[in-house]
């Protein structure tokens, strides 16, 4: 098991499209071992693969109270049911900031098991919006995206400031950004 870095908007990388798995073979299921190490040790209810820098289709969720129901989802498909909901919504690419984000409260997913199985899932209230907050990730997408570009900008600036995020794809050299 391995603890994997977790990318910090607005990292370019954020925005790279995810492929799907095409053989749920020994490095995906250890891949997810280290995301699921990862997301808890964050903690975090659940991360998705382009987090770590992995344009792959995965994703690992634990909504359970006692964090010990984890769900990995492979090549998931959700399809969005039931009415808008608003939900305050954080993201471990986000430290810090969370904002209000509407999303269906219900949705259908089919997708891969860890073992490579085919399951389908009806979810609801938190791992609902989970599942549709972690598929926007591989397909490049973070929440700020459905802000105003007012607020996004705050945001992008407040997280180069705090210099744990980057704009450069190296993620070395980290501009100054003025404090105002
Ligand atoms: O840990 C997380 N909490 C959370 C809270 C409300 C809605 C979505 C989430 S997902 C987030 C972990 C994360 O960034 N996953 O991509
Ligand atoms: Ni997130």
């Amino acid at each position: 098991m391995a603890l994997l870095d977790i990318l910090v908007y607005p990292d370019p990388r954020l925005r790279n499209k995810a492929l799907p798995v095409e053989t749920v073979d020994k490095a995906i299921s250890q891949l997810i071992d280290d995301m699921a190490q990862t997301m808890y040790a964050a903690p975090g209810i659940g991360l998705a693969a382009t987090q770590v820098n992995v344009a792959k289709r995965i994703v690992v969720i634990d909504t359970s109270e006692n964090q010990d129901q984890l769900q990995a989802f492979i090549n998931p498909v959700p399809t969005g049911t039931g009415e808008q909901v608003e939900t305050e919504e954080g993201c471990l690419s986000l430290p810090g900031v969370i904002v209000p984000v509407k999303r269906h409260s219900e949705v259908r997913v089919s997708a891969l098991g860890k073992d490579g199985k085919p399951f389908e899932l009806h979810a609801t209230g938190l791992l609902a919006i989970c599942i549709q907050h972690e598929v926007d990730h591989l397909d490049g997408k973070v929440f700020v995206d459905y802000l105003s570009q007012l607020k996004r900008d705050r945001i992008r600036k407040q997280l180069l400031r705090e210099g744990r995020g980057s704009d450069k794809s190296s993620g070395q050299h980290k501009e100054s950004v003025p404090a105002i």
